[in-house]
């Protein structure tokens, strides 16, 4: 390796090693491990088409995948040889792989899912692919201004992206507006033309993805917007030109950015523009290559294709599948509606129903002339269905219709069009089931079906902790790297205090690191012998990042009340963006930001606790936090949270979740027990049960407990903030609008959970005993095993 690298550095840039800047080093690397990734990437393709094997593909409009240098390192097999090489010639390790740019192409757990996913399809040698938007602005970065959220454009291309390949030769055509007609054939079928479209050309940048010391190289394919050839050149005069640069921008535009909302979604044009322009592009391109590589007749595509569409994003496949099939591939309807019927798979990611999509009905028939007529005649058929076959289900057609109220409902063209429906977690899974859809579940009960999320241990563990994981596999082998499930021969180990001293040994190296970082970045002194409390996600209410600061908030009092109260130091960390719009979640932030300025810099504290808000908390930051992790917060307002899988990760590196019975905090809890994970507050039938019956009242708490009227005082009074109404948004939203979430419900039993955290803390050997128990049983939770029920429950695929 040292070889390469040197050569590399003087054939292509024409320095010497030493004279080389990390970030030459950096391109050296990469081009040095792409000339690798190549050979096997074109030999798995080859396989693939020999052996014509079924492949899925993921369709999905967020991905986010990280850094890969690193990744792809460990995953060829050359990190350590590569660590090596590289201290040799005088590079630190880390900052080489830091010189690149994190691609934001996605919100939060959603996009990383899809992430892990990928990883771990290549990984277990599935042929699965995905399909995705190559945004050219990714989530915004995100800085603090006078403690408020700033957001910055995230130009993650603008060094190249040594990555990806365009492939231009595959381009294909997306069509919006313009008119459709209809003919009447000799047959007496209908046949549709299309004029007077706007034609905008998808350009395909393919991403290798690579399995884990395998030599399989599966693909994930990014879709970029451009304008037509001949249209982008053919300006004769300068009036035109600019006419043309306005248009080739408003085309661009659609692979411009991503949309920076998470759980919930804007009504805009650009974004349904850019779902069908993804649908489009991959649906062409899967029928292209089936076509290539089969001698089949489309009326099996099932037999070799299946494609999961994650959340209902894209869930225009299914009306662009049947328009592909009937009006290019001549198929009448029942032919093409049993085709895509068996061909889609849909997965739900949350119940909240601000999130739940709709588009107006105009908007999709200018927009997407066709495709709405489908859209159409999928309502009209399936609302007949109702009617004519399930005459008990008659009275909630408007609930179940398609296109109801003048708005078209996405989840229920997704469930109609599907032959499986799957959520994230058990009980979201039950909840869908036996709330959120359940005239749907009466009618279709074989498609709804529950696949737990995971995370792919190779980064959240082998990548982000190699010191944690060398001490594993020193004590149990190293089996666990291909059989996550194998972790749990760590049990035998959990009364071994030799072992369980190098564990700690570890963890406090882990957050003596992130300590440095903490230092870097705000110049704040954090103690790595303090707990690290941390929440990591994405700021939203229900994620009640504020329950936290009310708890801290609440020990800030305290010890301003006590200056001698005697207690473990805690350092309380947050990462969290907010979307740009969301009025109620910057106003958090700005809250967490204050609560911080007070108290790290109160002197009566004297370092008791600490608050520290990361910034621009992407996957980076993440595999920096992580592994130093002591307490994970998993403390969403109980059935709010789909799964959840920050949980995942924090207790596969041994964090102690805190959680509400959500997500899946319950499976966790299931396999780990009770006395190795701290369950406080609401249960999901008591929340649903409150917003049924309206039993709660925000304001009594307020009334009854102390604390929380300090709190709420101090919010309101000014005492937080520089002048009165700096924080009353917050205020009022507990207080008038009765606290949507159950903050105050949650606050005691929150405090009372942290008591018992205190207290086990104390005792250290039990408290290392829980943390391994905790790694030991995180196996269930590696993406593998998920990707292996999705492989063989719905998409019934097989290894290569
Ligand atoms: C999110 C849920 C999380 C879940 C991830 C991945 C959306 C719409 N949903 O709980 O909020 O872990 O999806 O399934 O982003």
């Amino acid at each position: 390796m040292i070889e390469k690298i040197k050569q590399k550095i003087r054939m292509e840039i024409g320095k010497d090693i030493k004279a080389a800047l990390n970030r030459e080093v950096y391109d050296a690397l990469t081009s040095i491990l792409n000339e690798e990734i190549n050979i096997h990437w074109e030999k798995t393709n080859k396989k693939y088409k020999e052996i014509e094997s079924k492949q899925v593909y993921y369709v999905s409009m967020e991905f986010l995948i990280g850094r890969l240098l690193e990744n792809n390192l460990l995953n060829c097999g050359l990190l350590d040889i590569t660590n090596e090489a590289l201290i040799k010639l005088g590079f630190n390790p880390e900052v080489i792989y830091s010189m690149e740019r994190d691609p934001g192409l996605g919100n939060g757990g959603l996009g990383r899912l899809a992430a892990c996913f990928l990883d771990s399809l290549a990984s277990l040698q599935y042929p699965g692919h995905g399909y995705g938007i190559r945004y050219r602005y990714g989530l915004f970065e995100q800085r603090f201004v006078h403690g408020n959220q700033i957001e910055l454009p995230d130009y993650w291309l603008n060094d190249g992206y040594a990555w990806e390949v365009r492939k231009a030769e595959e381009a294909v055509c997306i069509h919006f507006n313009g008119i459709v007609h209809m003919f009447k054939k000799n047959d007496g079928n209908l046949e549709f033309k299309y004029e007077n479209t706007d034609k905008v050309m998808a350009i395909p940048y393919d991403i290798p993805i690579v399995g884990y010391q395998n030599n399989v190289i599966n693909t994930l394919r990014l879709w970029s917007a451009e304008p037509l050839l001949h249209e982008k050149n053919d300006s004769s005069n300068e009036v035109n030109h600019y006419h043309d640069l306005g248009h080739q921008h408003s085309i661009e535009q659609i692979s411009g950015f991503l949309y920076p909302d998470d759980s919930n979604y804007e009504g805009k044009l650009l974004r349904l523009q850019q779902q069908y322009f993804l649908v489009s592009a991959s649906i062409q391109h899967i029928i292209l290559n089936f076509k290539r590589n089969h001698s089949l007749s489309l009326f099996h595509l099932s037999e070799k294709v299946v494609i999961q569409i994650n959340d209902t994003h894209p869930s225009l496949a299914i009306p662009e599948l049947m328009r592909i099939l009937m009006d290019d591939e001549g198929f009448g309807w029942e032919k093409a509606w049993d085709i895509t019927s068996r061909v889609i798979a849909y997965t739900n990611h949350t119940t909240l129903s601000e999130a739940l999509e709709t588009w107006p009905k105009e908007m999709i028939r200018q927009l997407l002339p066709r495709i709405y007529m489908i859209i159409d005649e999928i309502n009209e058929r399936f609302c007949k269905n109702i009617w004519y076959n399930h005459h008990h289900l008659r009275e909630h057609i408007p609930k179940m219709a398609i296109i109801a109220d003048d708005r078209i409902h996405m989840a229920r063209l997704a469930i109609v069009g599907s032959f499986s429906v799957n959520g994230v977690a058990r009980i979201h899974t039950e909840i869908l089931k036996n709330k959120e859809m359940k005239y749907f579940n009466v009618m279709f009960p074989e498609r709804f079906n529950n696949k737990t999320n995971g995370i792919t241990h190779r980064r959240w563990l082998l990548k982000v902790n190699p010191e944690l994981s060398h001490l594993i596999t020193d004590i149990i082998g190293p089996e666990w790297i291909r059989r996550p499930k194998q972790l749990i021969s760590l049990l035998k180990y959990t009364k071994d205090h030799s072992f369980l001293e190098k564990f700690d040994h570890v963890k406090q190296k882990n957050k003596q690191s992130l300590a440095n970082l903490i230092h870097e970045r705000t110049g704040i002194i954090v103690d790595h012998q303090s707990i690290f409390d941390v929440q990591i996600k994405r700021l939203h209410e229900y994620k009640r990042q504020l329950l936290n600061v009310f708890r801290i908030i609440n020990v800030y009092n305290e010890i301003k009340n006590n200056p001698n109260l005697d207690m473990i130091p805690r350092t309380f960390i947050f990462g969290a963006k907010a979307a740009p719009s969301y009025h109620l979640a910057k106003e958090v932030i700005k809250l967490i930001n204050k609560v911080a300025t007070m108290v790290n810099y109160d002197p009566d504290i004297r370092g008791k606790i600490k608050v520290i808000f990361l910034e621009n908390y992407n996957v980076s930051l993440a595999e920096k936090i992580i592994p130093a992790a002591d307490i994970s917060e998993q403390i969403s307002t109980a059935s709010k949270e789909a799964s959840g899988t920050g949980n995942m990760k924090m207790m596969m590196n041994g964090a102690l979740t805190v959680g509400t019975l959500d997500g899946a905090n319950i499976e966790i809890k299931d396999v780990v027990g009770d006395q190795n994970i701290f369950i406080f507050g609401l249960s999901a039938e008591e929340v649903i049960h409150f917003y049924q019956n309206s039993g709660y009242n925000s304001i009594d708490i307020y009334h009854t407990d102390d604390r929380v009227r300090r709190i709420l005082d101090q919010l309101h009074g000014g005492e937080f903030g520089t002048h009165e109404i700096e924080f009353k948004d917050i205020y009022y939203n507990i207080l008038s609008n009765n606290d949507p979430y159950f903050v105050l419900k949650d606050f005691e039993p929150f405090i009372e959970i942290h008591e018992l955290v205190e207290q086990a803390y104390r005792d250290r050997w039990t408290w290392l005993q829980m943390s391994v128990t905790n790694i030991a049983h995180s196996g269930k939770f590696s993406s593998d095993r998920t990707i292996q029920e999705y492989a063989s429950e719905i998409w019934k695929i097989k290894q290569v």
